[in-house]
């Protein structure tokens, strides 16, 4: 198998014997990001199609995500940071209902290295807990993951609560579910306040720089 291919399939196959010498290797060649939205990424998305026909049961699909979790752990500190004054501080969330975070952290990660203060309330995060941390936070804009079709749909009472709390910071919105056209239609007439949909974490880090500056 190509370096690539053996990178897929330690998360395909939930193994770790020998990750850690390709990771090393592949860094010689890719950037962390490269390597995370190449191989990695492609293995995951192998792992949800099998887990959709049933090959799969939800136990080696942990086994999948320890894979990733400990690849992203290993690649953050070779991923590019930029020394800046902090640019503003986020609140981050998987909304209520859903226990995906591999993305939501990746979008920690990339956020904090790029000069931003974080503050990740972790996953199935209910509208009160993120209104009490909006208050005790005083966050510059707030993230929502979701990767549920559900949770596309919690994203919109979530708006609503957010809303009724009289809260308008900028919204990021991202996850696996969800679409621009979904955001724009569905989300964003709920909210006072900008709605953004990130297709990836670099594209979250963009959003939030272009309001930043
Ligand atoms: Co689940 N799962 N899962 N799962 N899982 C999916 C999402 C699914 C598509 C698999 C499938 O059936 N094909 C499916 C959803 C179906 C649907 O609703 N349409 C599914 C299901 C059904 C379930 C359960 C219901 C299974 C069950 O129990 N029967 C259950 C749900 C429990 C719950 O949430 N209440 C469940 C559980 C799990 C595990 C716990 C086993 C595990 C998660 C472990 C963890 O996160 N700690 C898991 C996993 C690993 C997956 C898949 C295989 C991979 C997800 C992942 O980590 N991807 C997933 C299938 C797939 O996506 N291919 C699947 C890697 C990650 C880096 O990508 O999170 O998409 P992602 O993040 C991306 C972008 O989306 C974006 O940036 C990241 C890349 O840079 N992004 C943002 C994400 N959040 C963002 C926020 C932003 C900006 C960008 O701004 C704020």
């Amino acid at each position: 198998l190509s370096l690539e291919e053996r990178l897929a399939r330690y998360v395909i196959e939930g193994a770790k014997d020998g990750l850690i010498d390709d990771l090393q290797e592949a860094l010689k060649k890719y950037s962390p990001l490269e390597i995370i939205n190449g191989p990695l990424m492609a293995g995951m998305e192998e792992v949800g199609r099998l887990f959709n026909d049933n090959e799969l049961i939800v136990a080696e699909v942990l086994q999948s995500a320890e894979v990733m979790k400990a690849s992203v752990a290993f690649l953050e500190p070779y991923m590019e940071r930029t020394e800046t004054a902090v640019k503003g501080k986020i609140l981050l969330a998987t909304v209520k209902g859903d226990v995906h975070d591999i993305g939501k952290n990746l979008v920690e990660i990339i956020l904090s290295n790029n000069g931003y203060q974080v503050v990740n309330l972790g996953i199935k995060v209910p509208p009160e807990q993120l209104i009490r941390a909006y208050h005790e936070e005083k966050p510059d804009a707030i993230g929502l993951s979701g990767l549920l079709v559900k949770s596309a749909q919690q994203m919109v009472v979530t708006a609503q609560d957010l809303r009724a709390a009289g809260i308008d910071v900028p919204l990021f919105v991202g996850g696996a579910a969800l679409t621009r056209k979904f955001t724009m239609t569905r989300i964003a007439p709920e909210y006072d306040g900008i709605v953004l949909y990130a297709k990836d974490a670099m594209e979250g880090l963009e959003l939030a720089n272009r309001l930043s500056d």
